[in-house]
């Protein structure tokens, strides 16, 4: 562990683990999972700089309830959940604080105490020290400690508490995990939890097929280049020939399984060379390379879930037509 060298403000601390312990490889990821029998990508590597901007458009396309969803309960609850856990709180948040929904929660807690502690644990540095900077200006008041660590790392480097804590992890992210991961995930949290501590999480639940299906595939399009970006970033980073016209996106919602898939299709029999790993993949016409899973859940469902990782809700929240939930979580008394 090495500390980031410069620190912009007295209040701001930035914690940082060597790039080269953060980053797995794109390159293996892509060889290994277009290699498969049916082709995969994770979806964590549709997030580059232009996958982020894309994604960034999508939280405000209208047929994409889920943020605005999330931000009306925040708006109307911010107050409830963060006395359900103080005062004092201190905020822990998994992801970059940069968005509308944190600052709701950190005015929140502002309004009942002088001063906040605030970590924010986030993968990208750059994106995590702008964050933590414009933060800072705008709320002198709070403590910041920015760590760049992927979560599991940057969960150990927490330091012991100055009052309870309430962690978050918003937007549906979880719902990018398979179940098995998502366990894991919430079983390294209540790990670092203690006792007092909650953990606020948002997901998307099940729902009208119509409705989920529209938010993946938007009539503008938006959705469908954010899935081929994928595409594109191999071509940028790895020296891929992807021609993405050959390619189509494609979001069906499994309701049996809970999710929506998202996927490019082959338009056609076709070999895409990739230099880097001087390799050649063959694809059939119809064939696709699974790119996200993107879960909406029963209530059922979550509850096996957090009770597996050793946590149970302590209480919930909803927007008015009951799209998506707020939960908090509590370690389970053993
Ligand atoms: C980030 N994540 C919660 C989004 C979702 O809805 O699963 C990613 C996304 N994929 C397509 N549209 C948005």
């Amino acid at each position: 562990l090495f500390k980031g060298g410069r620190k912009p403000s007295p209040s701001i601390e930035f914690v940082a683990l060597p790039k080269a312990k953060i980053e797995d490889s794109f390159e293996a990821a892509v060889s290994e999972g277009l290699g498969r029998r049916h082709k995969f990508l994770p979806s964590r590597f549709l997030y580059d700089a232009r996958g982020s901007e894309l994604f960034e458009a999508i939280t405000t396309l209208p047929e994409y309830y889920l943020t605005r969803s999330e931000q009306q309960i925040l708006e109307s609850n911010a107050d409830g959940i963060v006395t359900s856990v103080g005062p004092p709180v201190s905020i822990v948040e998994l992801g970059s604080g940069s968005s509308k929904k944190t600052t709701l929660l950190i005015e929140s807690a502002l309004r009942f105490q002088p001063a906040l502690d605030y970590t924010t644990i986030d993968i990208s540095a750059e994106f995590l020290y702008e964050a933590a900077q414009s933060l800072s200006k705008r709320y002198p008041q709070v403590s910041i400690t920015a760590v760049a660590a992927e979560y599991f790392a940057g969960l150990k480097l927490l330091r012991a508490p100055r009052a309870p804590r309430l962690f978050i992890f918003l937007g549906s992210n979880i719902g990018n995990f398979q179940d098995s991961e998502a366990i894991v995930f919430l079983t390294a949290i209540r790990t670092a939890m203690q006792p007092n501590d909650q953990l606020l999480i948002g997901i998307d639940l099940a729902k009208s097929p119509e409705t989920v299906f529209a938010a993946y595939n938007d009539a503008s399009g938006v959705t469908a280049e954010f899935n081929k970006n994928i595409l594109a970033r191999i071509n940028r980073e790895l020296g891929g020939n992807f021609d993405l016209e050959c390619f189509r996106h494609d979001a069906p919602y499994l309701e049996d399984l809970g999710r929506v898939e998202m996927h490019l299709v082959s338009e056609a029999d076709q070999l895409v060379r990739i230099d880097a790993l001087d390799q050649t993949f063959a694809f059939r016409k119809g064939e696709y390379i699974h790119t996200e899973n993107s879960r909406k859940y029963s209530e059922g469902d979550f509850r096996d879930i957090v009770d597996e990782a050793g946590l149970a809700i302590a209480n919930q929240w909803f927007d008015a037509k009951e799209w998506f939930g707020l939960f908090t979580l509590k370690p389970k008394l053993t």
